[in-house]
């Protein structure tokens, strides 16, 4: 594969009204000008996109052709994983372990699970009144647009199109502009694997661009969205005028609390792979720490102790732990952060400085914060960064009051020994996801989603097929 840098639309593939740079955030280097979608280019892949929904072609393609076409598409992916992996670390700046072992590798899973799909979208027969029979039907709700961030480029772009397209939608996929490179990939593929021209149109540019111009476009039936909760307000009212359907899936402070009675060992391990994995940039991170008093020291300590012996630096070395921030801007929101917790009267006890290779890139240290109080900046705004606010609790009311002390409601972990407290946990804690005596862990079977600001609609799992379907009521009258 090489990469590409042209729009995909109506399996073409074309320039765009002007171009910008993406950039590999560990070298500040340019890897490459990519085309941006402009109002009209937005509006050619709206119009293919339209086209491809209905011809009978894809409208009426047995169900499961759409299953093999999905499945050749993960097998493609598969095939080329080594190479999508690097292009993803390049241009977001994550370790290469964290590419090539789990996000692209989910990437084929997930395709894998949603072609499961395409061929088991059944109505009901419902027992209604009269002389009828009354069964209902599950349609594609059309031109989807999917608008994905830069944290997951590939993997949460396949969260979207891999059930719209086993539904029989047609999509029209935006990366987000720091990271176009994988999701231009991915459209490549999906022409090879033999999707009509059409149905996947690909058009990288910038949010307020491209993504503000899908979102305005009557063409389009339904965006999911995943992004800032800001931007997903921004959304909903454009989308508003419409109106068209709308699933957001938005930002999160999700509390990873530990309990006295737990395995220590392996909560620490928790708390380190909660806030640092993906270098924090996770909306469902870990990114405050709730800990039980009579331990809180000793575990904040041996939590300290090891952020600071995780190794920032090139994301294609095997010993990386934390790789570069996806730009500058982010960089800088999240050292902003780490002033205001200092500020705020936070104690450091880890981190708290950018790094650099060879004087480049946009790193910044693995960074714990203790005496964090729960009103503070730290405790509340979403920093999107490794750094870890820690907390104190006195019992599980407390926890669990402090664990809810957010606008947001999208994840959860608690670690204990005592079930009865975990499943306790479990159900009071205001959060689309809880883990027990883990954290991160994700299934292309298992729902995720928020809770309160965290937006509404969900990605992944049976529920998700609900996003890209709409059902029909077909009434037939039995006697004459
Ligand atoms: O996100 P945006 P940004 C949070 C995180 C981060 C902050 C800012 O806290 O620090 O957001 O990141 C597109 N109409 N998350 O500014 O703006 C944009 O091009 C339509 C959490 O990069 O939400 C990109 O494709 N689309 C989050 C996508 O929205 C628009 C992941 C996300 O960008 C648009 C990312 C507009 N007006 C950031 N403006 C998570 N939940 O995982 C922007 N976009």
């Amino acid at each position: 594969m090489e990469l590409r840098t042209k729009l995909l639309i109506g399996g073409e593939w074309v320039a765009g009204s002007s171009r910008f740079p993406t950039l590999n955030p560990a070298t500040e280097e340019t890897i490459a000008e990519v085309e941006e979608a402009g109002a009209d280019e937005v509006d050619a892949a709206v119009r293919s996109a339209r086209e491809a929904f209905a011809d009978p072609k894809w409208r009426h393609m047995d169900p499961h052709c759409r299953a093999a076409l999905l499945w050749r598409l993960a097998d493609l992916v598969e095939q080329n994983a080594e190479f999508i992996a690097a292009t993803e670390t390049r241009d977001n700046g994550k370790p290469l372990f964290e590419s090539g072992k789990v996000d692209i590798p989910f990437v084929v899973a997930n395709l894998r699970y949603f072609a499961g799909w395409a061929d088991k979208l059944t109505g009901d027969v419902i027992p209604v009144s009269g002389g009828f029979l009354n069964y209902t039907l599950r349609d594609p709700v059309g031109v989807v647009g999917a608008i994905v961030p830069w944290n997951f480029p590939l993997n949460i772009a396949s969260w979207k199109l891999a059930p719209a397209l086993a539904c029989g939608n047609a999509v029209i996929l935006k990366p987000a502009e720091q990271t176009p490179l994988t999701a231009l990939l991915l459209g490549e593929l999906a022409l090879e694997a033999g999707f009509p021209p059409g149905v996947l149109n690909v058009i990288p540019g910038r949010g307020p661009v491209t993504g503000q111009a899908l979102v305005e476009h009557p063409g389009v039936d339904k965006i999911c969205f995943t992004g800032s909760t800001a931007t997903g307000r921004r959304v909903m009212a454009t989308a508003a005028a419409g109106p068209k359907k709308v699933s957001l899936e938005l930002g999160g402070k999700s509390p990873n609390i530990v309990f006295a009675d737990a395995d220590l060992d392996a909560a620490v391990r928790g708390a380190l792979t909660g806030i640092f994995y993906g270098k924090g940039e996770v909306c469902a991170a870990g990114s405050r720490l709730l800990v039980e008093r009579s331990v809180h020291d000793e575990f904040v300590e041996k939590v300290a102790a090891k952020a600071t012996s995780m190794t920032v630096g090139d994301p294609t070395d095997s010993k990386t732990r934390i790789g570069a921030l996806v730009s500058a801007e982010q960089r800088d929101r999240v050292l902003g952060y780490i002033d205001a917790g200092r500020e705020d009267g936070a104690k450091l006890v880890a981190g708290g400085n950018r790094a650099e290779v060879d004087g480049k890139g946009y790193f910044v240290e693995a960074t714990v914060f203790d005496e964090v109080d729960p009103g503070m900046r730290i405790a509340q705004e979403e920093i999107f960064g490794p750094v870890l606010a820690t907390l104190a609790f006195d019992d599980v009311d407390d926890a669990i009051a402090v664990a809810n002390h957010t606008i947001y409601g999208l994840a959860a972990g608690v670690w204990t020994r005592d079930i009865g407290k975990a499943h306790r946990v479990a159900r009071d804690v205001q959060a689309g996801t809880v883990w027990v005596n883990t954290y991160n862990r994700y299934d292309p079977a298992s729902p995720f989603g928020g809770f309160k600001q965290s937006g509404f609609g969900r990605d992944l799992g049976e529920i998700a097929l609900q996003e890209y379907t709409q059902t029909k009521s077909v009434w037939v009258a039995l006697d004459g």
